[in-house]
């Protein structure tokens, strides 16, 4: 990995989401097969995607953590057959990054910011590999119960801030890591519309920052549905593009050829 991030990935660049789960919000299940998983994967790669995220842990909301023997269950048969091509391993888990980086993985994308496992940080500074850190208030099985914050872009920005500093000081150097607000986990509608909108005050911090607005609830929300549980995808593309105009570098979405397609289009307007 002799790139920074900046360079391996341009504004504005695509994460394509397959998550390898029985139970993720959107996707659970449709990818739960690895021959379908390792489809998926090559068929977003071709649609433009720069790297592909495989989870084997839903984070949704309510969702039920799993044990490290099952993650790994779930994720090498995928990963084994994608050897080669660019690929993300979305887990809190040191033991499941490390086979992930065996297997080829370039970047540990970690929902706990480098807080759920002692390990991973370790794992991380000793591959050289890219690293996101996501902000989350609370855990996933009660995160959306009753979020509050007296203002919610300070303190996800002085949380990625202090979680960089922890990065760093454990030996990851910081032009492989890149930041991302965590849209959903353990936020409202209006404190995610909020990050977005003043995304400015996370670039600040100096690192690419990361959005995976894609199909989440708060999208259904806005469109007058109060029990969402998803989002569409053409609202999930016009948060992508608002979210790239305001600086986000990395777009995590579940349907790649939706956003690339908006995505150039808006590059080639507003460049
Ligand atoms: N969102 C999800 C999972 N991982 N990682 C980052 N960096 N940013 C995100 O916004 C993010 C993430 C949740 O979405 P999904 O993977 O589709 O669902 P589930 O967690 O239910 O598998």
């Amino acid at each position: 990995m002799t790139k920074s991030i900046e360079q391996r990935f341009p504004r504005p660049s695509v994460m394509g989401v397959v998550n390898v789960t029985p139970d993720s919000f959107s996707d659970g299940g449709v990818n739960f097969d690895p021959e379908d998983a390792v489809a998926a994967a090559r068929r977003m790669l071709g649609e433009g995607a720069a790297i592909v995220d495989i989870g084997g842990e839903s984070t949704r909301p309510g969702a039920e953590a799993v044990d490290v023997d099952e993650e790994l269950r779930r994720v090498v048969p995928v990963l084994e057959q994608l050897e080669g091509v660019p690929v993300s391993i979305d887990t809190s888990k040191a033991e499941v990054a490390r086979r992930a980086l065996e297997l080829g993985a370039e970047l540990v994308n970690d929902v706990t910011a480098l807080r759920g496992d002692p390990a991973l940080a370790e794992v991380v500074a000793a591959s050289g590999v890219y690293l996101c850190l996501m902000h989350m208030q609370g855990e996933p099985r009660t995160m959306q119960a009753d979020p509050r914050y007296d203002d919610v872009v300070s303190e996800v920005a002085a949380f990625l801030e202090e979680r960089l500093r922890a990065a760093v000081d454990a030996g990851i150097a910081e032009d492989r890591i890149c930041l991302d607000p965590g849209i959903g986990f353990g936020k409202t509608v209006e404190h995610n519309f909020e990050l977005v909108r003043r995304l400015d005050e996370l670039t600040a911090l100096g690192r690419p920052v990361v959005i995976g607005f894609s199909r989440k609830s708060s999208l259904g929300k806005l469109l007058g549905d109060p029990n969402a549980t998803t989002g569409s995808v053409a609202a999930s593309v016009g948060a992508a593009v608002a979210a790239y105009e305001r600086g986000a570098t990395i777009l995590r979405v579940h349907d790649v050829r939706e956003h690339v397609e908006a995505l150039a289009a808006a590059q080639a307007a507003l460049a």
